[in-house]
């Protein structure tokens, strides 16, 4: 309740963080995008995960003014970086169900000049399960915006491959809970092949997210996934560890 409370007083008092997180090209090992997660800085408690507070902000509301700050300063970041590296932004339930949307990320790219396709959003299965009918219009609507759309944490939810069909995905990302297991565990790397090749059949990239190790990096390019993120390459890192971090992967 405490917390609740001190999550109303967070935006104004700055409390809030982007971190970012490189997504290498597993072809060329080239760093391809970061992925910014949100960080509060709590006074009394240190950092707080999303994980805790993302749901609080949905409850209070707040979750549709900090998801326009994360959106403006996840492009204001990218629109500096080299040409050709995007951002991806994590998306609520809350946020995505808020009419406002495809306005807030046609707003934010336009007072950043991020261009869209450099602006990948992220949502999980279970956002897209409770409203399918507005989802598939909110999709719609930001694909016209010409930003990229990414299914996260792929194989948790109540995954159904009517959704894969339905919706206009850029790309998949394979839930580290089979990464994990990554290689010798039979039941997950048959099912990493086989969200792979669906990715590739549908036309979708394929990113394993949490890859930790050299084995689990080697088993994922065997089975022709296209992109990975993880502590293997970098943890999340503030914005101005950036460029370092280029430097050290290149
Ligand atoms: O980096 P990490 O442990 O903190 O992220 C925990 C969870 O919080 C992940 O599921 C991630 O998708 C989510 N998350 C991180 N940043 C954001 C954000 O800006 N908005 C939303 N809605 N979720 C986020
Ligand atoms: O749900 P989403 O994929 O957006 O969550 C990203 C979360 O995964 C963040 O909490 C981030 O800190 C965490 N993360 C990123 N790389 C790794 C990794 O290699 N191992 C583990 N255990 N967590 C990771
Ligand atoms: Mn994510
Ligand atoms: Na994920």
């Amino acid at each position: 309740q405490t917390l609740k409370a001190d999550l109303g007083r967070a935006m104004q008092n700055s409390e809030f963080e982007l971190a970012f997180q490189p997504i290498i090209d597993l072809g060329s090992n080239q760093v391809r995008s970061f992925e910014a997660l949100l960080r509060w800085r709590h006074p009394g408690q240190g950092c707080i995960s999303p994980e805790t507070f993302i749901a609080l902000a949905e409850e209070t509301g707040l979750i549709i003014p900090l998801g326009e700050w994360v959106l403006h300063r996840a492009c204001a970041a990218a629109a500096i970086w080299r040409k050709g590296i995007r951002v991806a932004v994590n998306l609520s339930s809350g946020q995505f169900q808020s009419s406002d949307l495809p306005e807030a990320v046609a707003d934010a790219l336009a007072k950043t000049g991020l261009a869209p396709d450099m602006l990948e959003l992220e949502i999980t299965e279970s956002v897209l399960l409770q409203h399918s009918e507005t989802n598939l219009q909110t999709l719609k609507r930001l694909r016209e915006l010409g930003v990229r759309i990414a299914l996260d944490d792929f194989g948790t939810g109540y995954s159904s491959l009517s959704y894969l069909q339905r919706f206009p995905f850029n790309r998949i990302k394979v839930d580290r809970s089979f990464v994990m297991e990554l290689p010798g565990h039979e039941e997950s790397e048959v099912i990493v092949r086989a969200i792979t090749d669906l990715g590739r059949s549908l036309g979708m990239a394929v990113t394993a997210e949490g890859v930790e190790t050299r084995q689990q990096l080697d088993a994922l390019r065997a089975r022709g996934c296209d992109e990975a993120q993880g502590y293997f390459f970098s943890k999340p890192i503030a914005v101005e560890e950036i460029d370092g971090c280029l430097t050290r992967l290149e």
